[in-house]
């Protein structure tokens, strides 16, 4: 049998392209409503992702959220970070908020919108070495959510109440993904989205 074999005597074939790891490793989720059962039960995990290659595979395999809105309404992908469940009711969730983009229902927009947001979670994009504390260790994931009504991409955080972090945050996500300052993004607490009459929202930016 014939092979290259290297100095340390490992064949060429061999050797192994070491993968880029994340900074956090993180879970891609999907879930399509089924009135059959509830909410909780109609989440899917997909797959887990802590390097950069993994998270592209899956990317491109899955059908983006322009063709979803074409074939699946009502339907949502999650990313979150991994070992968080993407509800309200987890402990990293419960006292934290989501600053919500209205994206309406054109879709030519929408896939773009939804990748920036990814890559500025898996690239650690929100955090500036000046920051007293990074501010992607507030960010527990994000959310697009495909509706006839018009589609949402919502970026989900674990803080609810320190006004700086969460406007600054806010004000991070619209720079990395392009919004003109027209667009209003609106943050509100799960708490008050899990129950009761809709409230305003606490913040805009
Ligand atoms: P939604 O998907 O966030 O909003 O919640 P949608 O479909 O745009 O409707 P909206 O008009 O209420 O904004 C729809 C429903 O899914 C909620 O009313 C809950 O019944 C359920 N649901 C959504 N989330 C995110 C959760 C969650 O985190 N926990 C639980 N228990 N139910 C949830």
């Amino acid at each position: 049998m014939t092979s290259t074999a290297n100095n340390s005597g490992e064949s060429a074939g061999d050797q192994i392209t070491p993968k880029s790891p994340l900074e956090f490793s993180w879970t891609f989720w999907y879930l399509k409503p089924d009135k059959r059962t509830s909410w909780e039960n109609s989440l899917i995990k997909l797959i887990d992702v802590a390097f950069v290659e993994d998270f592209w595979a899956t990317f491109n395999h899955l059908a983006t959220p322009a063709k979803l809105a074409s074939t699946r309404s009502n339907s949502d992908y999650f990313f979150f970070k991994k070992g968080i469940r993407p509800m309200w009711e987890d402990k990293a969730n419960e006292h934290g908020g989501r600053w919500l983009l209205t994206c309406g229902n054109q879709d030519n927009k929408l896939d773009d919108l939804w990748l920036e947001t990814l890559l500025g979670m898996i690239g650690d994009c929100f955090s500036n070495d000046t920051d007293p504390q990074p501010l992607s260790r507030f960010i527990t994931g994000c959310v697009v959510s495909i509706r006839n009504r018009g589609h949402k991409i919502a970026l989900w955080l674990s803080e609810g109440q320190n006004a700086t972090v969460i406007r600054e945050i806010g004000r991070r996500w619209k720079a990395m993904i392009n919004l003109p300052p027209t667009v209003r993004i609106q943050f509100d607490l799960h708490a008050e989205n899990a129950g009761g009459p809709a409230r305003p929202a606490l913040y805009e930016e």
